[in-house]
């Protein structure tokens, strides 16, 4: 018995630590209108290819890490490293296009930032991360706060009871070595940029706060907004009001353990690509008060059609990674995501995968203000180890993460699951269940995934792929023309499927390189790509279930698996934009086409 009682103190031992390892809270929503103090700028940092700041030499983690920020006292101390001394790297950035060393460092880095702090009674503070790439352990002022896996989501810690009066230090151990179980995986078609690489914040909230909130029409209606809105720290009865001045309207709410549903019966103009309106909607409480602008509208399927409020609407698209023109590297600023954005707008876009993975708020945001219905993605990519719990929580934690922050963007419609993943058993419960968590989380969505697994049928490509039951919409990658068969040929490939679901092509193209002229038939001549648009595009033409496209790619994008001299240079490039914002010429023969649907 004893043996008995000494397993359950272990086993919950256990689970306390993993839990402290890996849980983090919800997370606060709409960051930008919460009072807090940025810890942008320059940061100390210590490259630690063997992790000598976090192992001794026994490799055992240990107590005398760089993360104490320690300090030579005497003359005879000895301490092999010191931050004060050190290089500096921007935050937000990507370590690999800040320095030329770090070009191709995959491996651990430390970060280090000195913030000053005076605390207010009855407060709150939350340390947010909006990204880390890959996996962050984070310390404040030499104690550690807890773990983050995954390089394209928020997550936040609360440090109220370990933030000091004066002088604090938070240090960031980076990790982005690529690892066959992390989601991604080891091979991935995009460059794994290291390093702190959106914004660090620390938000202020009050003890009683507002945690997180959903206001949004409720699933096939246009005239009933629904939603909750969560506490930290509240009582029950306590108030919250829910306003939308613009509407005139105000629903009181009260708080039953920590959380108040509310409904709305109104008639919001609807958000949509012509018409992109938000509204500003106030939620308050007797102690905390937030502001957000939220769009209101509808996204359904009928057959093979997407309708938004109601309306058939075919998806002009375009993917995009979430590099910046020009410098290269991650974006940084919401201008940096505009120059991309008004691109997309010029190619007369109404519609954008955002590939592989979710990008910045800023990108979604400056996105919804432009009228763009979005494709939001997780990593899923390739063959991750689909028999893998650790994995699958992985990534359902980013799917999670996802969801949570960007709920309220009426901008999103879709989220994507997976990017073409093969065919097996486990991949299909695998993704089912992220499904099916994705529809608990937000039932008002559309589910997809891109699929690249077509099988042949009597008269061309047909989509049978299994995962094509579990998603709403169906995401194909095809690449005739490029990785398969003349282009001539595409033109007459037919298509059917065995579903009576909406396919958006979420991926064609081809690669060539700015400036570089030949016949169609020359490999990465611009002609080429040109011709290959247009023979795809009559291929699309012809197929009638199709409702949108996501053509690959809007720029040029940095990937290690593109190492071709002269040509490629660790670009991708199939973008219709080279990196240095030059347009090829099937950018135009793209915009041409989407013209032409406008005038039908
Ligand atoms: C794909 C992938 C995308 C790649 C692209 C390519 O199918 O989804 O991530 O970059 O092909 O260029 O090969």
């Amino acid at each position: 018995r004893l043996d008995n009682i000494a397993l359950l103190f272990f086993i919950f031992f256990f689970i306390s630590i993993a839990a402290q390892e890996t849980e983090y809270a919800y997370l606060l929503q709409n960051i930008d209108a919460r009072q807090k103090t940025s810890l942008n700028g320059k940061w100390d940092i210590i490259v630690d290819p063997l992790e000598n700041g976090f192992y001794n030499h026994r490799l055992q983690e240990y107590d005398k890490g760089y993360f104490k920020n320690a300090k030579v006292q005497s003359p005879s101390d000895l301490i092999e490293y010191n931050f004060d001394t050190s290089l500096q790297l921007n935050v937000p950035g990507d370590w690999n296009t800040q320095m030329d060393k770090l070009y191709y460092y995959e491996g651990t880095l430390w970060y280090k930032k000195d913030f000053a702090y005076t605390p207010t009674s009855n407060q709150e503070s939350f340390l947010y991360f909006e990204a880390v790439n890959y996996e962050a352990i984070v310390y404040l002022n030499g104690e550690k706060l807890g773990k983050h896996v995954g390089g394209y989501t928020p997550f936040q810690f609360n440090v109220t009871d370990k933030l000091v009066e004066g002088n604090n230090f938070v240090v960031v151990k980076v990790d982005n070595k690529r690892k066959k179980e992390n989601v991604p995986t080891v091979n991935q078609d995009w460059w794994n940029y290291g390093g702190i690489t959106r914004s660090v914040h620390l938000i202020n909230v009050p003890k009683s706060h507002i945690e997180d909130y959903s206001v949004q029409l409720e699933k096939e209606t246009t005239t009933k907004i629904s939603g909750w809105v969560t506490m930290a720290n509240a009582n029950n009865g306590d108030p919250v009001s829910i306003e939308i001045p613009e509407l005139k309207k105000t629903v009181k709410a009260t708080v039953t353990n920590g959380k108040a549903s509310f409904s709305i019966n109104a008639k919001p103009k609807l958000w949509s690509p012509n018409s992109p309106k938000l509204y500003e909607v106030i939620i308050e409480t007797s102690t905390d008060k937030v502001v957000n602008q939220i769009g209101f509208r509808n996204i359904s399927t009928d057959g093979s059609k997407i309708l938004v409020n109601g309306k058939e609407t075919f998806l002009k698209g375009i993917s995009i990674h979430e590099e910046a023109a020009f410098k290269t590297g991650r974006v940084v600023s919401a201008e940096e995501c505009k120059v991309l954005l008004n691109w997309a707008k010029e190619l007369g876009c109404n519609f954008l995968r955002l590939a592989h993975y979710p990008h910045s708020e800023a990108m979604v945001k400056e996105a919804e203000k432009m009228g763009f219905l979005i494709w939001s993605e997780i990593p899923v990519y390739w063959t991750i180890q689909f028999e893998n719990e650790d994995t699958y929580a992985n990534a359902e934690n980013q799917l999670t993460e996802m969801i949570s922050r960007d709920k309220n963007r009426a901008a999103v419609v879709l989220w994507s699951m997976a990017n073409e993943t093969p065919e097996s058993e486990p991949r299909l419960s695998f993704i089912g269940n992220l499904a099916k968590k994705a529809r608990q989380l937000d039932d008002t969505r559309l589910i997809t995934a891109a699929l690249d697994t077509q099988g042949k049928g009597d008269d061309g490509n047909l989509i049978e792929d299994p995962l094509g039951e579990v998603v709403d919409v169906i995401g194909i990658n095809n690449y005739c023309g490029w990785y398969y068969g003349d282009v001539d040929s595409c033109s007459s490939i037919k298509w059917a499927s065995a579903y009576n679901k909406p396919m958006i092509m979420s991926e064609i193209g081809g690669g060539a390189l700015y400036g570089l002229h030949g016949d169609a038939n020359e490999r990465w001549t611009e002609e080429y790509q040109d011709a290959l648009f247009k023979s795809n595009i009559e291929m699309m033409k012809n197929i009638d279930f199709m409702s949108g496209l996501s053509p690959w790619i809007l720029m040029d994008f940095r990937s290690s698996r593109r190492p071709l001299r002269r040509i490629q240079d660790d670009f991708n490039r199939k973008g219709l934009i080279s990196e240095q914002g030059m347009k090829k010429k099937a950018f135009f023969t793209l915009q041409e086409y989407y013209l032409e649907m406008d005038k039908k």
